[in-house]
């Protein structure tokens, strides 16, 4: 067959036909049609990449692991930051490690008893191609009440002489950059720079896929905070789609303390008072991770 004759066969759609694949294990995993390559880079401490999904919107892959796509994104954010927020009765300062796209500091925001946001990201790339591939999402590093520090979370933990009401642990998956920030020196430290009421909540990982990290992860905290739960939440992108989130405390009850939502539930989409509740009541293969 002569070369125009092919070209005549293949249209624009085969032409770009690119798929990206998150493996999840050796032999499962996520796939998307990507419409475009928006960004492809790699900052002193991982590979970046930003794409247009058909189905997903934009999303944001660091290290190989989608941790943002436009479609999804307000699940996670609203549920790491909201839970802790609406439990804590009057938290004024909140710490983000990591969190270098910006979502959990646009939810932090929504609580206005919050007076000071320090963001701990490790990477300025992050921050940097977020700002120009995601402004609804990262708008809020603009706000006269966040700080960016750009250092290495665990180092900041371990030195730092501030003291916070709340600390969201909004890490990438604990491989690369993030690895140290699912060591039980790191919780300790948290516990140490948490006001004498404070609220440490960490992504930690699927229950479905991360069995023995969670199990792992959870009595590290039980070691250190009196107050410890699971929570869950359903997020599309990543693994296996069920998602958890570790709610440490050394005072406030997740439920015993919650009052209600302090934000307008109007601007949410995922979180309200019964799935603050509902989040935390476990199906059985989960519960014997974390009991
Ligand atoms: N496997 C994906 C885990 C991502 C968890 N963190 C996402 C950060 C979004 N702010």
């Amino acid at each position: 067959m002569e070369l125009n004759e092919i070209a005549r066969e293949v249209s624009m759609e085969d032409l770009w036909n690119i798929w990206f694949s998150e493996l999840h294990r050796k032999s499962a995993g996520l796939t998307v049609k990507i419409k475009d390559i928006l960004f492809s880079g790699k900052s002193d401490f991982q590979r970046i990449e930003v794409f247009d999904t058909e189905v997903f919107g934009k999303v944001l892959v660091l290290y190989g692991s989608i941790m943002i796509s436009e479609r999804d994104e307000f699940i996670y954010h609203e549920m790491i930051t909201h839970v802790p927020l609406n439990v804590h009765p009057a938290p004024e300062s909140v710490l983000v490690v990591g969190g270098g796209d910006g979502g959990t500091v646009r939810e932090v925001l929504k609580h206005k008893d919050v007076k000071k946001v320090k963001v701990v990201e490790i990477d300025r790339m992050v921050v940097e191609v977020c700002k120009r591939f995601f402004p609804e999402i990262s708008g809020g590093f603009d706000d006269p009440k966040v700080e960016i520090v750009y250092n290495d979370g665990a180092r900041f933990m371990a030195e730092t002489g501030e003291r916070f009401d709340v600390v969201i642990i909004d890490s990438s998956d604990p491989v690369g950059p993030a690895e140290v920030l699912f060591q039980r020196q790191f919780y300790e430290n948290v516990y140490r720079k948490l006001k004498e009421d404070g609220i440490m909540v960490a992504q930690t990982e699927s229950p479905f896929y991360d069995r023995e990290a969670i199990s792992k992860i959870y009595r590290s905290f039980k070691q250190i905070f009196p107050i410890v739960s699971m929570y869950i939440a359903s997020i599309p992108t990543y693994p296996s789609g069920l998602w958890s989130f570790g709610f440490c405390s050394k005072r406030f009850h997740p439920i015993h303390d919650f009052r209600g939502t302090k934000v307008d539930c109007a601007s949410l989409r995922y979180y309200n008072p019964d799935v603050h509740v509902a989040s935390f009541k476990l199906p059985n293969f989960i519960k014997e991770l974390v009991e």
